[in-house]
């Protein structure tokens, strides 16, 4: 049989569902022809393929190329400054009130072209696909008005066309009150509803939103998800972060893709969330930068059977992370996560917390070729090293 190419002498994690932990085939073999694999799976059972480009991974491991399925990745300029005063003892409060925070950002934002966005983002990305990143979600949110909503959506559908990897985005416009809605929240929440929603609908994969104290109310969020279930938009929701609104079941009860952060999130959130199918996306980044002490109830969202995955959350104010790795470390050391559970937290499971898992996430036939192929000699050094990155090679699409 003719293949473009194959890829043997390695050690697959599969991430198969069908098979026991994250799919292990030892001595394994990958065929592909164009960007989608044809076959993966043991060596011994491969048909006798005839490949254009035979590639000898000398013992290597290969998982699925990384999934980081919440990302703030564009915005402009960086909150460092923030970060000092906090260390000198001044609160989130004291900062927002003082010009910093989120607002801070959406100024810098507001200022900065398209193309600026995409230049200051670049780098960002570069140390993603540096650890194997080969689909990344980015969120808008630092807009918050009809045109910079839109230019954050178009500079991150640009960063897929400057690099090898697949961009999901998703509409973050109910993400903070800009100063010109000051004092009024539900004209703002009527904006993004009748105003933003619409003109943005093509742009965007997927709408979230921001359900705290310190952003929308569950009831602003629940007109926010009806404007999307009407212009056809899958939802995600920041949920239980700083305190629990119930936010994960209001997300449930529109078949959200996932709801995000968790920490403060109770046993019914968790059985709405099990009925539902909804991800839950966990994000030790935050929690580690906010020095939160809350932990997400794991153990309850296992034996819920909720789908757990991890991502790096990257954003100026509450997790300057851009290293997946790192945030696999950060789920197994805070959060208690097996490697089993951190791995398809940054794969499988994150793909479906994209809605993507029928194209991406696993290494089967019909889903694309993306790979991520690391010097290790077990998967759990993935997970354990602390600021190192064993990657040997990137392919996304095929391609390295
Ligand atoms: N939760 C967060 O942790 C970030 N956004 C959100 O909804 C914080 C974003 C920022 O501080 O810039
Ligand atoms: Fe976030």
């Amino acid at each position: 049989m003719r293949v473009e190419q194959i890829w043997s002498n390695a050690r697959l994690a599969t991430l198969r569902s069908d098979l026991p932990g994250i799919g292990v085939v030892e001595d394994g073999l990958i065929a592909a022809s164009g960007a989608d694999i044809v076959y993966a799976g043991p060596r011994s059972d491969a048909p006798a393929f005839e490949p254009g480009i035979a590639h000898d991974c000398a013992g290597r491991w290969i998982t699925p190329g990384l999934i980081d399925c919440h990302t703030h990745l564009v915005h402009a300029g960086n909150r460092a400054r923030e970060f000092e005063l906090r260390l000198e003892g001044a609160s989130y409060e004291e900062i927002a009130r003082a010009g910093g925070g989120i607002v801070s950002t959406m100024q810098a934002t507001r200022a900065a072209s398209r193309d600026e966005l995409v230049a200051q983002a670049l780098p960002r990305l570069d140390a993603m696909l540096a650890e194997g990143v080969t689909t990344i979600e980015i969120k808008s949110g630092y807009g918050l008005s009809l045109a910079h909503e839109t230019k954050m959506l178009e500079a991150a559908r640009a960063l897929g066309k400057a690099r090898g990897v697949s961009v999901a985005t998703t509409f973050l416009g109910a993400h903070a009150l800009p100063p010109e809605f000051a004092g009024d929240p539900d004209g703002y929440v009527d904006a993004v509803c009748d105003g933003m929603i619409p003109a943005i609908a093509g742009l965007a994969d997927a709408l979230d939103a921001f359900c705290e104290g310190i952003g929308f109310t569950p009831a602003q969020v629940r007109r926010v998800f009806e404007a999307a279930a009407a212009h056809g938009l899958p939802v995600k929701l920041h949920a239980e972060q700083l305190s629990n609104l119930n936010g994960a079941a209001l997300a449930a009860e529109f078949g959200a893709l996932s709801a995000d952060h968790l920490e403060h999130l109770d046993q019914s959130g968790i059985d709405a969330m099990a009925r539902a199918g909804t991800v839950a996306v966990l994000l030790p980044g935050a929690f580690y930068f906010t020095r939160e002490t809350r932990l997400p109830p794991i153990e309850a969202l296992r034996r819920a059977g909720v789908p757990i995955a991890v991502a790096t959350d990257c954003n100026p104010g509450t997790s300057p992370l851009t290293s997946p790795l790192l945030a696999m470390n950060m789920a197994a050391t805070l959060f208690r996560l097996t490697v089993n559970e951190c791995i398809a937290g940054m794969t499988r499971e994150a793909a479906r917390a994209l809605g993507r898992l029928g194209r991406v996430g696993t290494l089967e036939p019909g889903k694309r070729c993306d790979l991520a192929i690391w010097e290790i000699e077990a998967p759990a050094e993935l997970v354990y090293r602390i600021g190192f990155n064993a990657l040997h090679a990137r392919i996304w699409k095929g391609q390295p």
